[in-house]
């Protein structure tokens, strides 16, 4: 068997710490069903010209609530996008385990999105979602950028281009 010296261990483990945290997910995306998959997509698409990590889970607050709390209380994101039509819990429950900030995006899956958008803009005093609007994936990725570039002065850069190019 094949003994690796004290040193070399520690090495590789602080290596494997370093590299998970700068590897690590910054936006956590959750969904409530594969059937939110082509609203999801304009969130990641957004994020990917910013070149922002992010992770995405389907987890569904109604169906599978034990698994939205492991994924929320688990992640070291610093901003979470939810993704949810008709009741719309998702959001609510998200920001309910959680002092991250939570951005639900409402789907038209029926009530033309009506449904979602009232479930995730009415939330109980005390419990904030910030909620774009209906299918707008896009928006949720800036505005999770934005939050993201108080601390980050590099992507805080990139947002003033996007922005200056938008005037052309
Ligand atoms: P299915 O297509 O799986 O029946 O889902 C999903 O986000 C989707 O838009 C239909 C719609 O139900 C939504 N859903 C929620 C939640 N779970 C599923 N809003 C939740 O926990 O909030």
């Amino acid at each position: 068997m094949v003994t690796i010296p004290v040193r070399a261990r520690r090495f590789i483990f602080i290596r494997v710490l370093v590299v998970s945290y700068f590897m690590a997910e910054r936006i956590l995306i959750l969904s409530g069903s594969k059937s939110d998959s082509s609203i999801v997509e304009k969130i990641t698409s957004s994020l990917d010209e910013f070149g922002v990590e992010y992770k995405c889970e389907v987890a569904s607050a109604h169906r599978n609530p034990s698994k939205v709390e492991k994924l929320v209380k688990g992640t070291f994101a610093d901003v979470i996008i939810a993704v949810a039509g008709l009741s719309a819990a998702l959001p609510g429950v998200a920001a309910s385990h959680t002092l991250a900030p939570v951005i639900g995006v409402p789907v038209s899956a029926k009530l033309e999105g009506m449904d979602a958008l009232l479930s995730i803009a009415q939330m109980p005093p005390g419990i904030p979602v910030a909620a774009v609007g209906i299918d707008n994936g896009k928006n949720a990725a800036m505005l999770a950028l934005q939050i993201l570039a108080i601390s980050d002065k590099e992507l805080e850069g990139k947002l003033v281009s996007y922005r200056e190019k938008m005037k052309e």
